[in-house]
């Protein structure tokens, strides 16, 4: 499924060779791993396993999205004035079959994020490993722009439903895995491929998304309009 009018988007990042950054910091490790025992509490009953737009729900999502050190990283990568387009926490609970299909975050049937303008970030709340669901990435993927996507077939409702058309939905041989201590976070390029597998550890796995968005960063198709939650900058 890919769209008329798309642009790719083709060519370097403003995250390096890579398209990613590891090694920064949202919060100490133990105010983190606090925060995911409540997190767990809140939600076991249900079993929740995507919460959208965290940052409108939960305070302390809300000072997760402004948190100094990552937020002046992304100032240095995409500007002075940010906005966030976009969170979901995603709840990998143990026993559950809930892989994320290889995809790229700046693309939807919605819109398209221009890469110079915009960065996505994954924050660990708990530890992220490669046996709990820890992302992986194709290092250098941004390069070849935007591809097509597809639907996943199956869960499609509670995470990302998109898939990199033609890829198969396990590890590849250029894939790197990212675990991470809760507490870090890592930045990656819009168009950067990643993925990550079920969780089969007997602890939750959690993890925040936010898309950050500078001003004109935002290509939408048809009357969709993003409604945008600035953090920095007077330019919104
Ligand atoms: O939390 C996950 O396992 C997947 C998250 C993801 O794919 C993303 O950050 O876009």
């Amino acid at each position: 499924m890919s769209r008329a009018g798309e642009i790719s988007y083709a060519g370097p990042s403003p995250l390096g060779e890579s398209g990613y950054r590891t090694g920064l910091t949202w919060n100490t490790s133990s105010r983190a791993r606090a925060r995911a025992a409540s997190i767990v509490a809140e939600h076991r009953t249900e079993r929740t396993e995507v919460v959208r737009d965290a940052h409108l729900r939960f305070e302390w999502a809300a000072h997760a999205v402004r948190s100094p050190e990552l937020l002046t990283v992304v100032q240095e990568t995409i500007g002075e004035s940010v906005a966030v387009e976009n969170t979901f926490l995603m709840i990998k609970w143990p026993g559950r079959d809930f892989p994320v299909p290889w995809h790229q975050d700046g693309t939807n049937p919605r819109m398209q994020l221009d890469p110079a303008r915009s960065v996505a970030a994954w924050l660990a709340v708990t530890d992220a490993t490669t046996v709990n669901g820890c992302l992986q990435v194709i290092p250098g993927s941004h390069a070849a722009g935007y591809h097509g996507y597809r639907r996943e077939e199956s869960g499609a409702k509670r995470g990302k439903a998109l898939g990199v058309q033609g890829m198969f939905n396990g590890p590849h041989d250029r894939g790197v895995w990212l675990p991470l201590d809760a507490g870090q976070a890592c930045l990656m390029d819009a168009r950067l491929i990643h993925r990550s597998d079920s969780n089969s550890t007997v602890g939750a796995r959690i993890g925040l998304n936010i898309r950050y968005v500078a001003p004109g960063a935002i290509r939408s198709s048809g009357s969709h309009s993003p409604s945008l939650y600035p953090l920095s900058g007077s330019d919104w």
